[in-house]
């Protein structure tokens, strides 16, 4: 058969290719030339869209690439000249690169295999440093500073340059990954939870710095549309790796940045053709791929491609015939020519035309080998930084060419492996010293020394006299901000006395605490509710036209629902984010909000709203990334529960997102039962985070079903915030009747009342009811209780909470709408027998009760699991009478 033949690469404007009249084309292009000489580019360019609608009209298709050549943005001629002493810049950047290559080396001759990298920093150092020389603001009394998205694994470059600041010892930068063993050490990567000081973002999972900084410079523009921080001209920076931006987060809101016109947002992508494993783009460029995709996106887009010893080449080539080398050329190429030498540049590179190999005849192979990229030269990266800062109306990316591992020679410069190389071979080391003109003899080479010069150098004063002329040094991490008003639990009193006969569902309490609080006059203004799409599903359609939704723009339209009275407003001053479909957007604006008490000095309570089963699961790397930047706030998993929410199925019910946020060290997880509990949990939760300053952040799972609340026991609070609270109990304890301890939670709970009926009922068993509003802050307390115990053996011992609550030699069954994991959590501190009934398996649609049914959670089975433990025969009947199937199959199987 023959084979099918793939895609031709001939471009899609092919016909231009063949000129079929030459003359009239040259006289197209001389008219050209003589309006930008006479008039200018701006006139041209004005001339040409108008000539290229008008062509568009008659029905060319598009002809306009959103691509420019492969050469820099910035002409030579009109770049801003970087100033100050160019030399000596070069000087310092070369002491913190050593130093940034020290430690590694150091910490891994220590430490064999304790990683770190090297190639990465060595690639961005220019990019760094002038930002760090000429840009970006440091916060003062006058105000707040930039904002930098540091590329995580080139922390190392942050650390040195802290250390010749004077803000990090030589002690600690042997303590480099080795956080535990040494005190003061410094942390692989940038981790706030680790160096609260110090690090604002946690980066270094691919894809997390770059979505959460677009997010980040989005709620500035929110913060100053509202009145509430005067955030114009901070500009939030950030680092992406070229490899990075395949992860989908990088890209995924990029539309965003450019609808909003982010002009506060800069980023650098570090093109340096390489990841981990190899080339980015070996077949391709990675450089002109994504100018298309950021210019397509509304981007601002600055290409620094070549160093200034390409200019006097790049201005000789009149022909293109150079450029069309450069365009041709693909990275994989790009990439090699860096690990070899200036004769093979020469040969395979120049030698591609004739014509090139003539024009760099005079050059040496020395010379040509010097021919630098664009990234690397702080001269044009100056320029596009010095562009970028001053460009209004949209975001700017720089896409800065650069080589990765440059200055690592035979140890890595260029070279496929050099990602992970974390070691210098002894001739690398001392050609790193020469390349870099270290002052360094060859002993101190060779034991890879740290190098600071004398504080009075000249060095050292550039330094300092920069970094005091821009406000500080960065980054620095503030702790805490003023302590919010916190209203009282009283605020909530709908929700503290009950519904009486009407039937709600917590979601709809939590929308009244919500209502409360944006009513009470000391917190409303600080909340930030955030929403994906689903405010009408949990009813707080209402809030559209009473706070507004933020939009830059206003409201350019009538909105078809203009004459109701909860119609969809959107407003310049809206308070809502109500972010469209993106879980990974939302929970960058809740990572925005929850850490404004740091970045901005203003603590904003975010509450986080969405579909239970699109959370973590969706999004668990940048709930990760909130939790390492201790984020505050609420997030709120809504039309949760495996059988609550119940005609949806397999991929909207949610039966593990409790275990999924377990596994969160500063997340306090609850699955509240009635509104009450959600005012106790959401009061106290805003006096530990905005008033007492703890860093952690609640998750509360939220459900659609409709039923009566309960006015709330007296004394409860403090049960509901540990963990268990004793709701019901069953006759007294002197009566000879089989008792049995029953634990509910989330909407289960009421099943679980309902079986302790039936035992009393049917079975002539007594049941004490718990209320359990979080299976995980008790296996907590827990675990915490039981590590003191083994750590102080003689002292008298700890009882857990649980093992307090519950009697001994009485059995227990506890159900939820979660796997059996999250109520198994406390199952060694439970005295006596301990049965846990729960929803593993695929959801799947149909009636609650059907599907209680199904899971074996309903009312029923927990009857039958507490007769198990008391009187096997008397379960057999059980199962009987209740018509029960104990030949179905398990629910995980089907
Ligand atoms: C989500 C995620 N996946 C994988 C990694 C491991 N990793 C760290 S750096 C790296 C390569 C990065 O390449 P690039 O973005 O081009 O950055 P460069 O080091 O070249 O500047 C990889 C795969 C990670 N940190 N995060
Ligand atoms: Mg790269």
């Amino acid at each position: 058969m023959p084979m099918r033949k793939g895609p031709t690469s001939k471009p899609l404007t092919d016909g231009a290719a063949v000129d079929i009249d030459a003359v009239e084309t040259s006289e197209w292009v001389e008219a050209l030339d003589a309006v930008v000489t006479h008039d200018g580019p701006d006139r041209a360019r004005q001339i040409l869209t108008r000539v290229v609608e008008r062509a568009q009209h008659a029905g060319t298709g598009p002809i306009a690439s959103l691509n420019t050549p492969y050469f820099n943005t910035i002409p030579a001629e009109r770049e801003a000249q970087l100033p100050g002493d160019p030399a000596l810049e070069r000087r310092l950047r070369s002491i913190v690169r050593w130093n940034a290559m020290a430690m590694v080396v150091r910490a891994n001759e220590r430490s064999h295999g304790i990683g770190g990298h090297i190639a990465s920093y060595q690639s961005l150092a220019v990019l760094y440093e002038v930002g760090l020389n000429h840009f970006w603001r440091g916060s003062t009394e006058q105000g707040e500073g930039d904002l930098v998205y540091f590329q995580g694994h080139s922390s190392p470059g942050n650390y040195a340059r802290a250390f010749l600041e004077g803000r990090l010892t030589a002690e600690q930068l042997d303590g480099f990954r080795h956080e535990v063993s040494r005190p003061g050490g410094l942390s692989s990567y940038p981790h706030p939870w680790l160096m609260p000081d110090f690090w604002q973002f946690s980066t270094v999972s691919l894809g997390i710095g770059p979505i959460t900084s677009i997010y980040q410079a989005r709620f500035m523009k929110y913060l100053h549309a509202r009145g509430l921080a005067e955030t114009n001209g901070r500009k939030v920076w950030c680092f992406v790796g070229d490899g990075e931006v395949d992860e989908p987060e990088t890209m995924g809101s990029a539309g965003l940045a450019g609808r909003e016109r982010l002009d506060n947002l800069i980023w650098v992508v570090n093109c340096n053709l390489q990841r981990l494993d190899g080339p980015v783009r070996g077949n391709g460029k990675i450089i002109q791929e994504l100018e298309s995709d950021f210019r397509g996106a509304g981007w601002n887009v600055i290409k620094v491609v070549w160093g200034s010893r390409w200019d006097p080449l790049l201005a000789q080539d009149t022909d293109g015939r150079l450029v069309r080398v450069m365009e041709e050329c693909v990275d994989g190429e790009y990439q090699t020519y860096k690990s070899r030498d200036g004769a093979y540049v020469r040969e395979h590179f120049f030698g591609k035309d004739p014509v090139l190999l003539k024009r760099v005849a005079h050059m040496s192979d020395e010379e040509i080998w010097l021919l630098n990229r664009g990234g690397l030269d702080q001269q044009k990266v100056y320029a596009a930084y010095h562009e970028a800062v001053r460009h209004t109306g949209q975001p700017t990316v720089i896409l800065a060419k650069t080589i990765k591992g440059y200055g690592m020679g035979a140890s890595g410069e260029g070279q496929m492996v050099t990602h992970q190389a974390k070691k210098m071979t002894d001739d690398a080391l001392l050609a790193f010293r020469d390349r870099f003109e270290l002052p360094l003899t060859d002993e101190q080479v060779l034991a890879a020394e740290y190098y600071k010069p004398p504080e009075d150098s000249p060095e050292m004063q550039l330094l300092r006299d920069r970094r005091a002329a821009l406000g500080g040094t960065l980054p620095v991490r503030r702790r805490e901000a003023g302590p919010l008003e916190i209203p009282t639990l009283d605020t909530f009193k709908g929700q503290l006395d009950g519904t009486g006969e009407r039937e709600i569902s917590t979601t709809m309490a939590f929308v009244r605490v919500l209502a409360a609080l944006l009513r009470d006059k000391a917190i409303s203004t600080h909340v930030v509710p955030i929403v994906p799409d689903e405010s009408r599903t949990f009813g707080m359609e209402g809030l559209f036209r009473q706070i507004g939704i933020y939009s830059p723009a206003g409201q350019l339209y009538q909105p078809q629902d203009s004459t109701q009275l909860m119609f969809y407003k959107e407003d310049q001053h809206g308070q809502i984010l109500e972010e469209g479909i993106t879980e990974a957007g939302s929970i960058s604006s809740f990572i925005a909000a929850g850490t404004s008490y740091s970045n901005h000095d203003l603590p904003m309570v975010p509450f986080f709203i969405y579909y239970s089963m699109f959370g973590y699961q969706r999004v668990g790397d940048l709930v990760w990334a909130a939790a390492d930047s201790r984020a505050r706030g609420f997030v709120l998993g809504g039309t949760a529960g495996r059988t609550t929410l119940n005609g949806e199925g397999l991929q909207h019910e949610d039966g593990h997102s409790h275990v999924l946020f377990s596994v969160v060290p500063n997340c306090r997880a609850y699955d509240p039962a009635f509104g009450y509990e959600v005012a106790v949990i959401i009061q106290d939760g805003l006096r530990r985070m905005f008033a007492e300053q703890e860093d952690v952040f609640y998750y509360l799972t939220l459900m659609n079903e409709n039923y009566r609340h309960p006015a709330m026991p007296a004394g409860a609070e403090d049960g509901i915030l540990r963990g268990m609270y004793r709701l019901r109990e069953g006759g007294s304890k002197r009566s000879r009747r089989p008792r049995v301890q029953l634990l509910g939670s989330g909407t289960i709970l009421n099943e679980v009342l309902a079986a302790a009926d039936l035992l009393r009922e049917d079975w002539g068993v007594e049941a004490d009811v718990w209320s359990v509003t979080s299976f995980t802050q008790l296996r907590r307390e827990g675990i915490e209780a039981e590590r003191w115990n083994m750590l102080h053996p003689t002292a008298d011992p700890r009882q857990p909470y649980v093992a307090q609550q519950l009697s001994d030699g009485v059995p227990t069954v506890a159900a939820s709408d979660y796997m059996r994991a999250f109520a198994d959590q406390i199952r060694q501190w439970v005295p006596g027998p301990y049965r846990v009934l729960g929803t593993d398996g695929f959801g799947r649609s149909d009636t609650r009760a059907a599907l209680r049914g199904f899971f074996e959670v309903d009312r029923h089975y927990v009857a039958v699991a507490a007769l198990r433990e008391l009187d096997p025969a008397r379960a057999q009947e059980a199962i009987e009478r209740y018509d029960l199937n104990p030949e179905a199959p398990m629910p995980t199987s089907v």
